[in-house]
């Protein structure tokens, strides 16, 4: 059998940036997503060659994802006990570069697959009963990439960092039907970024501007959750858009400087201010570590905020609803 992990990525709300421990990846700070409607697939089989992106006999390759992709499934295989061979193929629904998180979403896909072909699990039931809930999944991604324990869940999504590396968590705050918002991915460069982001974690700490941030991100958190609470996106959107700024100060001013914002970025972040001011549309962006701009809005305004954004190159997607696991025959 063939066991198909569909996993999609997130946009980071309150933005994870620095480790306090990078072994054990416990972020320097909780943070909150909205998982959206696109996903990475990834499938993994017992039968041995099947597939010809990376399996548990594979040699490394210099391909950065490819790299961290393959580290993990031999991390998964050893730490698991698991010592039947398998092999993975994996596909983005999206374009790579075009700042959408493929480490989230690549890495829980590649962990939900590997774990349902060695448990011969084709439902999160069947995970579960086999000793593999969700959270212990989502703790599995996380060791892949940090990002990637939020993609475990729909809707919004917290990931509490806690008072020490055992204790902390991620669990759904609201599902997507809470609100139906979506995100507009304007693509301003499809250039790879320079510091990848496992880098631009380890230097956050350096930056003079860090211990302040940590000291105020609980306020923004709960002034966040509360906005979510209330579907209120001028309050979420203000919020965002000062927690994505001050993200890109610290990646600025740290040693070396990360700086992924470019003219570009900010000609687009002024034509998005000038625009709502004058259409009255609620939407407000937020940043990953790149140049491109994430549009939040709301599903009304669908129509309008294509229509706007008609001459950039976008990826709209909406809220989405999270992973799922199947199992295919083999042809
Ligand atoms: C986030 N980012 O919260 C933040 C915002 C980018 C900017 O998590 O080293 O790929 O694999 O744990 O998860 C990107 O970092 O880093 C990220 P690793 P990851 O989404």
């Amino acid at each position: 059998m063939i066991y198909k992990a569909r996993v999609p990525t997130n946009i980071a709300f309150l933005k994870y940036w620095g480790k306090s421990d990078e072994q054990s990846q416990w972020p320097a700070n909780d943070s909150l997503s909205m998982t959206l409607d696109l996903y990475t697939e990834t499938w993994a089989s017992a039968e041995r060659g099947r597939f010809p992106f990376a399996s548990t006999d594979s040699i490394e390759d210099t391909d950065p994802f490819f790299h961290k992709a393959l580290r993990h499934l031999k991390f998964l295989a050893k730490h698991l006990n698991f010592q039947e061979p398998i092999s993975i193929q994996t596909h983005n629904e999206f374009p790579a570069g075009c700042g959408l998180a493929s480490s989230a979403s690549g890495l829980a896909s590649l962990t939900l697959a590997a774990i349902a072909c060695w448990t011969r699990s084709s439902s999160f039931e069947e995970l579960e009963k086999n000793g593999f809930s969700r959270e212990r999944l989502a703790s599995l991604s996380r060791l892949g990439s940090g990002s990637a324990c939020r993609s475990l869940w729909g809707g919004f999504v917290y990931w509490q960092k806690g008072a020490n590396i055992s204790s902390q968590t991620v669990a759904p705050l609201f599902p997507k039907e809470h609100w139906a918002l979506r995100d507009c991915v304007v693509i301003l460069s499809d250039v790879e970024k320079s510091v990848s982001s496992t880098e631009g974690h380890r230097y956050a700490s350096s930056s003079p501007l860090f211990q302040t941030r940590l000291q105020h991100l609980p306020q923004r958190l709960e002034a966040m959750k509360e906005a979510i609470a209330k579907r209120d996106l001028p309050q979420l959107g203000n919020l965002l858009e000062e927690e994505a700024l001050e993200m890109h100060e610290v990646m600025a001013t740290s040693t070396p400087p990360c700086v992924y914002m470019t003219g570009s970025t900010f000609n687009f972040l002024s034509f998005l201010a000038q625009s709502r001011a004058e259409l009255g549309i609620p939407m407000y962006f937020t940043l990953d570590a790149g140049p491109n701009v994430h549009v939040i809005y709301q599903e009304d305004d669908k129509d309008k905020v294509q229509d706007l954004f008609k001459e950039y190159k976008t990826i709209d997607v909406a809220i989405g609803a999270g992973p799922s696991i199947s199992e295919l025959a083999h042809d």
